[in-house]
């Protein structure tokens, strides 16, 4: 059977993704970016990339040609991560390969702030190929283009196909929640009001380049001592979350996502070789989060990502009160007092889209 594609002469396409923040914790990989466990993210609102991709169409080659700019500046760097994904999409969209790419991306949050940008950056990439291959098969495009756009995000980076999704976004099967997979993530929107303006402020304890690369830390998953009951107590902690999550539980919730934290930190600190991304700065932070709880009730909570800075969650309605406490008590131990200040977003939004 002949599908009719169109040619494109030339495309500019662009997309804005933002990054998100793992509440029920992704570690360990199998396969071709097959999670261990099933995750669970807020999507972020402030922390954001910007990419934009210009199709023009050429000869077929064998792999994608493109060239790619952060900021405006070549960076080669880059190349071999954005190969082995375009070598994987073409699996799929074998069209790609006869169009000539220039990819220009750039983040909303300060270069070396230690956010991890895998995420709002292979999302943002995936969706303007998303609408590409919509375009050239106008007439007969067969597919859930969330779901599609999802799948090849998680295979430039495992944490990015939740960012496609407004909200919370849900990424690995689980008999809990029903169309949930581990080749794509879905959203979760049946959750309770508290939960869908939630607020993260993220403090940045350390602004450098991460210590080891996620794909290393995912590694030493394999043939971890405590692998299966760190996959067990995963999948225990989803289950639990997504109850909380629709009853608007907030002590529960806190309960869930710091445990989640720390047992990813731990699951670190017992690899081989082990070791530790968190620094002093952190379990102070740590103590004064869960002393200030104590003593004024303000339900605030920590989560962290494979890194030294603390996300602060707290609702919305206490966002004055936390805020002056961050900057009482927690600025001090912030590399320059840095911190950002974001809540739960809307989820990526298209900035242009032109076809020649
Ligand atoms: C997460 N992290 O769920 C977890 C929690 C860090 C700690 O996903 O190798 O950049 O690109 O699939 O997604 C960081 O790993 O790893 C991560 P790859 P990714 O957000």
């Amino acid at each position: 059977m002949s599908e009719t594609i169109l040619t494109v002469k030339k495309a500019t396409i662009e997309y804005q993704s933002p990054s998100n923040i793992a509440l029920v914790k992704y570690w360990g990989k199998k396969g071709v970016q097959i999670p261990m466990n099933p995750s669970i993210s807020f999507t972020l609102s402030n922390c954001a990339t910007t990419t934009s991709v210009e199709f023009e169409h050429s000869t077929e080659e064998e792999e994608v040609a493109f060239e790619f700019l952060f900021e405006g500046e070549p960076k080669p760097s880059f190349h071999p991560k954005l190969a082995k994904f375009f070598s994987l999409v073409t699996q799929d969209f074998p069209e790609l390969k006869q169009y000539r790419l220039t990819i220009n991306s750039s983040n909303s949050f300060p270069h070396s702030s230690g956010i991890a940008s895998s995420a709002s950056a292979m999302s943002a990439l995936a969706l303007c190929l998303g609408d590409f291959e919509k375009k050239l098969k106008e007439d007969n495009y067969p597919y859930n283009i969330q779901e599609r756009v999802s799948h090849w995000a998680r295979l430039g980076s495992g944490s990015a196909c939740r960012s496609v999704f407004p909200g919370l976004a849900l990424w690995g099967k689980t008999p809990e929640v029903e169309g949930s997979s581990d080749e794509f993530a879905i959203e979760v929107d049946d959750v309770a009001p508290v939960f869908k303006d939630y607020c993260d402020i993220v403090l940045l304890v350390d602004k450098g380049k991460k210590k080891i690369s996620s794909t290393v830390g995912h590694q030493l998953m394999d043939g971890h001592p405590y692998a299966n009951a760190r996959i067990n107590h995963a999948n225990e902690n989803l289950g639990r979350l997504m109850k909380i999550l629709q009853k608007g539980d907030v002590d529960d919730f806190i309960e869930v996502v710091e445990n989640e934290a720390l047992t990813l930190h731990a699951m670190m600190l017992a690899s081989n070789p082990g070791f530790f991304l968190i620094h002093d700065g952190t379990l102070k932070i740590i103590e004064k989060i869960r002393y200030f709880r104590e003593q004024e009730g303000v339900k605030l909570c920590f989560t962290l990502d494979a890194g030294a800075n603390v996300h602060l969650l707290y609702p919305k309605e206490d966002h004055d009160t936390v805020t002056a406490f961050v900057i009482e008590n927690l600025l001090e131990y912030c590399e320059n007092e840095a911190y950002i200040c974001d809540s739960v977003g809307r989820g990526p939004k298209r900035l242009n889209e032109i076809y020649e």
